[in-house]
């Protein structure tokens, strides 16, 4: 139900695209609105000057403790750690502190299909948008994805289905966010800096069935047991989807039985479509298939024109995304493998003679999950970013490590070393914020800098 936020002191805190679509839409509904951001003045200035104009006061280069005193309501951006003082703070005082998805669920109409886990979610999304489009259905696509949802807000009407990427940074400050479907693709551990533990990232992630009731549907997969173990925190039907396993009897979900792909709606089964026709690389992406088709039955999508959209889907940039060919070379840009398992995902997609570029800003990970897999495929490791020197003592045993400091470095002596028949790889297994504004940022500069000596790749040639 709509908020009322005409007159009210409402605070937006960090000033990244969700924070400046936050600030953008309060104004435009007459809030009083103020951001604060600890970003100095001068790194905000493509920012400000929009701000002002709309009557939005700014702080920048930190968070004044007075700021955050006197508000109605207060915004955080999903990049600002839920817990910082001046949160606490406002929260003791009885504040009320949302993040943007929270604010933009109190004005979205239509119904919410929300998609999270650790690995697969901007594929699942992107793949769960075009099909349920295809079947001509209305569809808006958000999220983590990079498209605040405040900014859908506008354009949904009450037939909309919004198609959701959440993470787990969003689902720490929900209260309403109610999702007629919600999927955990998976959980490995990820993001531990900032939850402190594979318990509290758990539960966050979970908390994207609280709102759920028994007309809902909560979407798990059957082979990944942090997904799987979640089956008692919903009050939703269940769903399940899985590659390894069939499913029986009263079951709802979407399997695989020879090399087919089935959907089971608790009574029947239904061949959606041959395993093969999936245009994607890799078993992890068989399973963002398996959990898109679930999601399109439970929307009312027919198999064919989920098996046509299936067929139709191209990877999407920064995922193990082929970029060029060069002095017989294959370059790919995996730049959105920002955990260890993602990047072991990667490393798996090939057989071997991999020059593996690696780091960026730790957050608390175990590289050497990773040391069997170099061991076995990969012929360097190349370490740029401020998570460097751990990696290299996590991964040495296991393969030579280069340090390279920055990406043109490292591109630049992957390039000198490997031969023809190799693989250089950007699966850093790092966040990018060390060096670079975000993942797309680090996979653009990527590419540029292969493409200053390799002509770009076709179309069409992406792993996953
Ligand atoms: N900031 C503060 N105080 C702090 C911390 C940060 O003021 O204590 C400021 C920074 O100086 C910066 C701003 O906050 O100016 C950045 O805000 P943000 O990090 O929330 O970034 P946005 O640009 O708003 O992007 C966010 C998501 N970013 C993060 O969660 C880190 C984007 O996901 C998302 O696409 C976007 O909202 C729209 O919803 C990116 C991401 O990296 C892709 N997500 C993580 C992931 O996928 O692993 C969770």
């Amino acid at each position: 139900m709509a908020m009322d936020v005409k007159g009210k002191r409402v605070l937006v805190v960090g000033l990244g695209k969700s924070g400046v679509a936050s600030a953008q839409f309060l104004a435009a509904r007459g809030a009083r609105v103020t951001v604060s951001d600890t970003r100095s003045q001068n790194e905000l200035k493509n920012q400000i000057p929009a701000l002002l104009d709309r009557g939005i006061a700014v702080e920048t280069g930190g968070h004044g403790e007075r700021t955050f005193r006197d508000q109605d309501l207060i915004v955080v951006s999903p990049g600002v750690p839920s817990d910082i003082p001046q949160l606490a703070r406002a929260r003791a005082q009885g504040i009320r502190v949302i993040g943007e998805i929270e604010l933009a669920t109190c004005f979205l109409k239509g119904k919410i299909v929300a998609i999270t886990g650790s690995n697969g979610k901007t594929t699942t999304t992107t793949l769960c948008g075009e099909l349920i489009a295809s079947s001509s259905q209305r569809t808006l696509i958000g999220g983590n994805i990079g498209t605040p949802v405040i900014l859908l807000v506008d354009d949904s009407t009450d037939d909309t289905i919004n198609v959701i990427e959440v993470s787990s940074f969003q689902l720490e400050t929900i209260e309403t966010f109610h999702p007629y479907i919600a999927v955990i693709l998976n959980i490995t551990p990820d993001h531990l800096d900032r939850h402190g533990s594979m318990e509290a990232y758990t539960a966050a992630k979970a908390r994207i069935f609280e709102n759920q009731t028994a007309s809902d549907y909560s979407v798990l997969n059957l082979d990944d047991p942090g997904s799987a173990g979640l089956e008692t925190r919903t009050k939703g039907e269940l769903c399940w989807f899985t590659r390894k396993r069939e499913l029986s009897g009263e079951q709802v979900g979407a399997f695989v039985r020879r090399a087919e792909i089935y959907w089971r709606d608790g009574k029947r089964e239904e061949p959606i479509m041959p395993v093969s026709e999936i245009p994607l690389k890799g078993a992890h992406n068989l399973e963002n298939v398996l959990a898109a088709v679930s999601v399109g039955r439970l929307c009312g999508c027919d198999a064919i024109s989920i098996r046509n959209a299936v067929r139709k889907f191209k990877a999407v940039d920064h995922r193990l995304q082929h970029i060029a060919t060069a002095a017989g070379v294959e370059y790919y840009n995996d730049s959105k493998a920002t955990n260890v398992d993602a990047t072991i995902k990667a490393i798996e997609s090939f057989p071997g003679n991999i020059h593996l570029i690696l780091g960026g800003k730790d957050k608390d990970s175990d590289y050497t999950l990773m040391n069997n897999l170099l061991r076995e495929r990969v012929t360097r490791v190349y370490t740029i970013g401020s998570a460097a020197e751990k990696i290299r003592s996590h991964v040495q045993s296991a393969v030579e490590v280069l340090p390279c400091k920055t990406l043109d470095n490292a591109v630049e002596r992957a390039r000198d070393l490997a031969k023809p028949g190799d693989v250089v790889l950007l699966a850093p297994a790092c966040s990018s914020f060390d060096q670079f504004e975000n993942y797309e940022h680090r996979g653009r500069t990527f590419r540029a800098l292969v493409e200053q000596f390799a002509s770009p790749a076709t179309a069409g040639q992406e792993r996953r």
